[in-house]
Order: structure tokens, then C-alpha cells, then sequence
């Protein structure tokens, strides 16, 4: 395989939602690229890059894969992801390594909720799009509406480049108002001719404003439209260019990706206006420098992707950001600082690695077994400290708990979810020791079932998904007063310890207390001793000694205190953690002999509780800020689907086409919410949950989980 210079490349990510031809889309570039000499067919299980075995199974990919192709001496590098909102990952991950975007469009379906999604992603990485209006082959193929709404949605810098003559189930040919030409695949074979007479007068429109746009982007274009009132082909093309940099044009082309039609015209044009990586802006690394896309700097590369394959062990995948990836070259990991030597380098399409010397600046390809390298890190020339921002993957919004079926593969399901979360980063599994369940979070019910697939199918794993609990927590409201007396007496060395406390909600910024009020008694601190701990479960505990006169020993505090911290992990209410309150312990009473730490840590954790239960408490609960966009149709079914679930609205705008509800929602009610509101919405609406902070439970459900608990302790 050829090495291609900074100049020859073009970093392309195809978007679109799901079934919109992508992976189509990537078959046919491969192939107009001589890469492969067959074009395979999603629904024949044998497209290059739908090459696993799940996606083959379910006829959709899951994984973006990376892949390339060659055309006009140009190589484009292309990562085709899928186009589920669960999936997401992929297409944020290619983003972060594409200078471009290819927006695919079904033509019959116009803008769906996965275009704006991947609109979205592709706004916030600051790359260009190509909008590619894809199936025109498809009976209710309705380009002129894919138009209207693109431009309402994205706005407009969609731009013709190409429009169709005769769409439908008859479709071949289309008007390319930048060459002035027809292009037509009747009897599959291509034929270029002039423009119609009757379609004279709409090309040269739309080439007029295309000119006009491709003009907009530059000051000297712009000067030349001016003096000459028009441009050349290849001012067109500079323009287009700019355009694509500053995100201030969407060209929009016309494919048939299934028959092959127009997609070697695209490529033509892509490989003749897409920016080469090095016309980029230069992307910030850690420290906020930016690192130039030059092929005689400095060597370093930023991995997008890792996967372990069956035979060959770890595969990294990565762009050149800077400098030469040479076979046989040292480099260091600037995460984990490991030093390795990179043994082979390959060019990949799907599971075909072709090998290649090196890789220059802005190329992109893969390696194998470096250790410990993984998607996020960056490689390196010794000497090079460059470190690159890990990718932005959205937060996960869907949870479940998981359990192996046969309790002794508990270990192994661990070790099977760790390698899987190698491969995929953005699923989270956490074992939650407050819980006593394993968490598994990511995208949606999707997501994880694809790994319950791989559960089930490579690791032969039986498991299954549990509904996962909520983190409770348990606080006070008032002050309240316990006294606590441990005595044991019973044959050999006694036990005693007594402790009088007093409890109060802890909030930020309070002053010390001075005295309280308790059932009518006065009782004056005077605080000897102060100690704030942040819990690690959240908020805090302070404790003040405030013990006078010698009534409990100073070396006695420790164990009091640990008593408490015993009963704050374990709630008095529910069992969950207990935070946000401060101890004053001003009084107890020694015994010259029986007192020692077993004693004063009972007392001190009996005390507590006691305190704790007359304190007025309360359940918190985790509560998340939820941004839900729905369709403007939609918005009733949603809105009253959310009052079902304590959601509390705090906003509601229109943004592009679609109505942007912001609302706080317990967890408790968010479970499966991704399912459900696909459901109500028909696949179209998004979401997307942030936790905010704990609030209290509402009192009836207050009552009934303290309930179940204490049926469930007395089953225990
Ligand atoms: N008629 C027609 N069908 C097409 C065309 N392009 C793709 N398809 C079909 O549409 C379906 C989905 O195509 P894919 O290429 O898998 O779509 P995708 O965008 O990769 O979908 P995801 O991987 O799920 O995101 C398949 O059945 C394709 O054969 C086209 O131009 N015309
Ligand atoms: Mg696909």
C-alpha cells in the first residue's frame, strides 16, 4: 500500500440516522475505489463494514468501523458508525479524527430524529457537512422536500450541487450544476452529457447560488463575483472549500447508493473540495496548545478506537496528528507513559489490514499489541509530552443492574464486562457496594443488550438484567437529643459507656452551634474539638466534642465517632447512607474499669440512632436534569408521559424543527425511559440526563419504602 501525503487525504465520517445508506454508501466507495472488487449488500450479510457477527445478525451496524478507499490519487479515510442514538459513541469518536461529515438523507423520509442528532454532534466538533441525498431510487423519494426541511433545519448553507431529474422507482439521472452536466446510468451504464434545454434555466439558478454561496466564504472570491459576476469551476471549488472549513456551506449531491449511482461523481468531488487535514484549524491538545497537522513535526497520534480480535489481540486505531507513524518506531504512551515499539502498521477496510510503512500527518490506520493503549490516548515521539483531550462521549442515561446466573460465574462476568468496556468505553459498569448490585449504564436498552449479546455468544456467560436500585439517602430536618447507656456486666471483664448527643442538619456555611434547645432543656457547647468529614457517598458529617469536665475521655472520642460513621453508612431508616449532619456530643459517663472503645462505639452509634429517628428524617433521592427534544407533534404525549414520573418542568423552547423540554426527574422514574419515550415518539424524539443533586422523597413514598425495607429486614 502506497504512502499518501498530508495533501492526498480526506477524513470523512459518515452520518445519517439509522437505515439511511451509510454502510451502503461505504460498500460502493470501496468499490468505485478498487478496494474491494464485489459490492456486497447489507441485506446479504456481506458488506465490508458491517463485518461482525451481531451486525450481520440484526442487518444494521453497530460499530463504527474504520475503512478507506483511492481516487484520483487521493486516499479517503471513512468511519462508518451506526446510526442508532445508542450507538452514538461511534459517531462522536469519528468526529473527533473526520475534518467532514457526509449527512446522508433517506430521500423518502426526509430529516429524521438521527440526522438532527448527528447535526448536533457535528455542530459541536465544528466540522463541515455534505449533504448526501440518498435512495432517490426509492418510490417516495421526494428530493424537493428533503431540501425544504434541510434548509430549515440546518439552515441555510445547503447548497445544490446536484438535483435529480426523474426520482422514483425509475431514478438515473441527476443535473450537476457545478459541471453544468447531466449525469444518467440508464442501463446501469454511465453516459455525461450537456444539460437539457428544459432543464437550462433551474441549473443555471442553482448555479448561481451556488456561486454565490461558494463566493460568501472569501474576501477575494468575493472581489472576483463582484468584478466578473461570476466564478470559474475551480474558484467554485476554493469557495466550496472554505466553506466546508468555516461551516459556511452544506453542499448537497444525489446518490443512489444501492445501484451505484452518482457515487463516483461524489468522490470525484470530494476528493476535489474536501480540505486536507492540514487546512483544518490546528486541534488543542491538554495544555491548550495547538498542535499543527505538519508531517515534519514532532510525531504524535491520538487513537479514536480499540478493539480485541479473535487471532491478532488489541487493535488501536488512529489518526497522525502530527509528524510520521513509522513501522518499527519508538513511541511513548503519554497517558501511561509505557514505552513501546510499533511492530507493524496497517491500512484497514473492515476486517482487510493492509500493510503500509508509515503514516504521514493527518492519515489515519491502525496497530497492534501495544499494551495497555486505549481509546483516548495519545502516542508519541519520545521526548514528546503531547497529550490530546480524551473524546467527549455523552453521559450514559440508561441503567440496569446485571447478575450472573450461575453465582459462582460472578468473577468471570466481572473479568468479561472489564474487556468488553476495553473495547467500548462508554459503557460504565460499576459495582455498587451501597447497592450490592452490579450498575451497568450507557446509551440505551440497545446498547447494553449488545453487550448481554456478547455475553451470551463469546463469552457463553449466562446472565441476566435486574432492575437496578436507586442510591437512597437518609438526612434530618431538626435538632433532636438522644442519651445511650452500653452495659454489659455478664461474667468476665464488664462493658460501659455512656454517650449523650445531640444532632442538626448540617448545611454549608453555618456557623458553630453556641447552644440548643432540646424538649425545653437548654444545653450550652463548648466545643473542644471540631472535625468535618466529606462522606464519600456525598455531603458531610461534622462532629464536635464538646465534652466538659472529663465525663467521657478525650481517647474515648475516636471510637463515638466510629460508631456514628457505622450508623451512617447504613441509615437507620432504609439502610442507605445518611449525610449532611452535625454531632455534638457534650456529655456520658466513664466506669474506672468497664470503659473501653467496643463500649463507646455502641453507645455512640445507639445514641446516634435514637437522635437520628427523633430528628425528623428524611429520604433523599437522586434527582437528574433530563433535556428531552420531541417533535412539535409529540410534545402532548410526552409532556403527560412525564407527569407520570414526578418530573418537575422547568422550560420549554423551540429549536430547529423541534421542541426542547428541560426538566428535573428522580431517577426512580427515569427507569427504561429511553424505551419509553422511543415508544411514545415513534423513534423520534432524544434525551439526554445529567444527575443534579438529592431532594426528599415525597412523604407516601417515604412511608412505603420503609416499609419495604423493614419487611424486608424482618424476612432477613
Ligand atoms: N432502494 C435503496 N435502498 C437503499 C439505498 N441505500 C441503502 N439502501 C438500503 O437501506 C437499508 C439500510 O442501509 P444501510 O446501508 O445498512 O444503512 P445505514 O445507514 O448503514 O444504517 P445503520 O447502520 O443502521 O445506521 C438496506 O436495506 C440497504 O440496502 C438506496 O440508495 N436505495
Ligand atoms: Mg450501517
Amino acid at each position: 500500500m502506497k504512502v499518501y501525503s498530508t495533501n492526498q487525504i480526506k477524513n470523512v465520517a459518515l452520518l445519517g440516522n439509522t437505515g439511511s445508506g451509510k454502510t451502503t454508501l461505504a460498500e460502493a466507495m470501496l468499490y468505485e475505489g478498487k478496494v474491494i472488487e464485489r459490492r456486497g449488500e447489507v441485506e446479504n450479510k456481506n458488506t465490508v463494514s458491517d463485518n461482525s457477527e451481531i451486525e450481520r445478525e440484526n442487518g444494521s451496524s453497530v460499530f463504527a468501523t474504520p475503512l478507506y478507499t483511492e481516487f484520483n490519487d487521493k486516499k479517503i479515510n471513512l468511519i462508518d458508525p451506526s446510526g442508532s442514538d445508542d450507538f452514538v459513541n461511534g459517531v462522536v469518536a469519528a468526529l473527533t479524527v473526520a475534518d467532514v461529515g457526509i449527512m446522508l438523507i433517506n430521500a423518502q423520509n426526509g430529516i429524521e430524529v438521527g440526522t438532527e442528532i448527528h447535526y448536533r454532534y457535528l455542530e459541536k466538533a465544528r466540522r463541515g457537512c455534505v449533504l448526501a441525498v440518498n435512495q432517490l431510487d426509492h418510490e417516495k423519494s421526494n428530493y424537493d422536500k428533503v431540501l425544504e426541511e434541510a434548509t430549515e433545519r440546518l439552515g441555510k448553507n445547503v447548497t445544490v450541487i446536484q438535483y435529480p431529474l426523474n426520482e422514483g422507482a425509475g431514478y438515473d439521472s441527476f443535473i450537476d450544476v457545478l459541471l453544468m452536466k447531466k449525469y444518467s446510468y440508464a442501463d446501469g451504464k454511465l453516459s455525461i452529457s450537456e444539460v437539457p434545454a428544459d432543464q437550462q434555466s433551474r441549473a443555471e439558478e442553482l448555479r448561481n447560488q451556488l456561486i454565490e454561496k461558494a463566493a460568501e466564504n472569501d474576501e477575494g472570491l468575493m472581489e472576483i463575483f463582484f468584478d466578473k459576476g461570476s466564478l470559474t469551476e475551480d474558484e467554485m471549488r476554493k469557495g466550496i472549500t472554505i466553506g466546508l472549513i468555516q461551516r459556511g456551506i452544506i453542499p448537497v449531491v444525489c446518490l443512489s447508493a444501492k445501484k451505484n449511482y452518482g457515487v463516483a461523481r461524489m468522490m470525484e468531488f470530494l476528493t476535489r473540495v474536501l480540505p486536507a487535514p492540514d487546512e483544518m484549524p490546528a486541534p488543542e491538545d491538554t495544555a491548550g496548545n495547538g498542535v499543527q497537522c505538519n508531517a515534519s513535526g514532532p510525531a504524535s497520534a491520538f487513537i479514536f478506537k480499540s478493539t480485541l480480535e479473535q487471532h491478532v489481540g488489541d487493535v488501536n486505531y488512529f489518526k497522525v496528528m502530527s509528524g510520521e507513524i513509522v513501522e518499527g518506531m519508538d513511541i511513548v504512551n503519554t497517558k501511561t507513559a509505557n514505552k513501546e515499539r510499533i511492530s507493524q502498521l496497517f491500512v484497514t477496510a473492515g476486517k482487510n489490514r493492509q500493510k503500509v510503512t508509515k503514516l504521514v500527518a493527518g492519515d489515519i490506520g491502525s496497530t497492534v499489541k501495544l499494551k495497555g493503549a486505549r481509546t483516548g490516548h495519545t502516542l508519541a515521539a519520545p521526548g514528546n509530552s503531547t497529550e490530546f483531550p480524551p473524546i467527549p462521549f455523552p453521559e450514559p442515561k440508561f441503567r440496569t443492574a446485571i447478575r450472573a446466573i450461575n453465582e459462582n460465574d460472578e468473577e468471570k462476568l466481572n473479568e468479561a464486562l472489564q474487556r468488553m468496556n476495553m473495547e467500548d468505553p462508554t459503557i460504565r459498569i460499576e459495582y455498587s457496594k451501597e447497592l450490592k448490585q452490579t450498575i451497568l449504564s450507557g446509551q440505551g436498552e440497545y446498547h447494553l443488550n449488545i453487550v448481554k449479546w456478547h455475553l451470551d455468544n463469546v463469552f457463553k456467560i449466562p446472565s441476566e438484567f435486574i432492575t437496578p436500585k436507586i442510591p437512597y439517602r437518609e438526612t434530618i430536618t431538626k435538632v433532636a437529643q438522644a442519651d445511650y447507656r452500653h452495659k454489659k456486666q455478664s461474667g468476665g471483664a464488664g462493658q460501659f459507656g455512656e454517650v449523650h448527643l445531640v444532632v442538626e442538619p448540617y448545611e454549608e456555611g453555618q456557623p458553630d452551634p453556641a447552644m440548643y434547645k432540646v424538649n425545653g432543656k437548654e444545653i450550652k457547647v463548648s466545643i473542644r474539638d471540631r472535625e468535618e468529614h466529606t462522606l464519600p457517598w456525598g455531603g458531610k458529617l461534622v462532629y464536635y466534642n464538646s465534652i466538659v469536665g472529663g465525663s467521657i475521655d478525650t481517647r474515648f472520642m475516636p471510637a463515638i465517632l466510629k460508631g456514628i460513621m457505622e450508623k451512617m453508612e447504613e441509615g437507620p431508616l432504609t439502610g442507605s447512607y445518611a449525610r449532611d449532619i452535625r454531632v455534638t456530643v457534650y456529655d456520658g459517663k466513664m466506669h474506672p474499669v468497664d470503659s473501653n472503645e467496643i463500649s463507646f462505639r455502641l453507645a455512640g452509634r445507639n445514641a446516634f440512632r435514637e437522635a437520628f429517628k427523633n430528628a425528623a428524617p428524611k429520604i433523599m433521592e437522586p434527582i437528574y436534569n433530563v433535556e428531552i427534544w420531541v417533535p412539535a407533534d409529540r410534545m402532548g404525549d410526552v409532556m403527560s408521559d412525564l407527569q407520570t414520573r414526578r418530573a418537575v418542568v422547568q422550560g420549554m423552547t423551540s429549536e430547529k424543527g423541534f421542541e426542547k423540554i428541560t426538566a428535573r426527574v428522580p431517577l426512580a422514574e427515569m427507569n427504561r425511559y429511553s424505551t419509553a419515550l422511543s415508544s411514545i415518539t415513534g423513534g423520534r424524539a432524544m434525551y439526554s440526563m445529567k444527575f443534579a443533586e438529592y431532594a426528599q422523597v415525597p412523604g407516601d413514598i417515604q412511608a412505603e419504602l420503609i416499609k419495604t425495607f423493614e419487611t424486608q429486614h424482618a424476612e432477613e
